[in-house]
């Protein structure tokens, strides 16, 4: 049996706000399946973060995404997931290109559906590097 060595990936997730608000989607699949998280993926060889910001919530929501910014980045070591993994993840800040349109379950193997939430009503459990940033009282605006 061929053991593929194992390597830390990068990820690139993305807060859409829309007022007091983040767009979040529950997981289907080996990482995090059940909890809420961000839209967001894999860096992909010669993209900047905004680059795949945008693509990421594009291919996942269907929405455009504008004013997009870095926030900050955090290394996860997620050795319990059914698929044991290490993401250094870089967290952007963004807003919808039309705050109107409503984002849209185009990768429904991926996510149950995605929905905004009140920053002070997030909905439980979040996927575990977002709940960690938020107990320690994290803040996107
Ligand atoms: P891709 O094939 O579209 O590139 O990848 P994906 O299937 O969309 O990847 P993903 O799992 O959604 O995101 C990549 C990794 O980023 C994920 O496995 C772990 C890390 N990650 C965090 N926090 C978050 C988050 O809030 N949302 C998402 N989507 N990923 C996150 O550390
Ligand atoms: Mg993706
Ligand atoms: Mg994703």
């Amino acid at each position: 049996v061929a053991v593929r060595k194992q390597e830390p990936q990068v990820g690139v997730v993305t807060f859409v706000i829309k007022g007091r608000k983040v767009l979040l989607g529950k997981r289907r699949g080996v990482v995090g399946n059940g909890t809420f998280a961000l839209p967001g993926g894999h860096l992909e060889f010669g993209e900047s973060f905004e680059e795949c910001a945008a693509r990421e919530v594009k291919e996942e929501t269907g929405l455009d995404i504008e004013k997009v910014e870095f926030v900050t980045v955090t290394n996860n070591v997620l050795l319990h997931e059914a698929k044991p993994c290490h993401y250094v993840t870089v967290f952007m800040r963004s807003v919808p290109a039309d705050s109107a349109r409503p984002p849209e379950t185009l990768e429904p193997e991926k996510c149950d559906g995605w929905d905004w939430y009140d920053w002070e009503h997030l909905p439980e459990p979040l996927f575990g590097p977002l709940g960690v940033m938020v107990k320690e009282g994290f803040s996107p605006f």
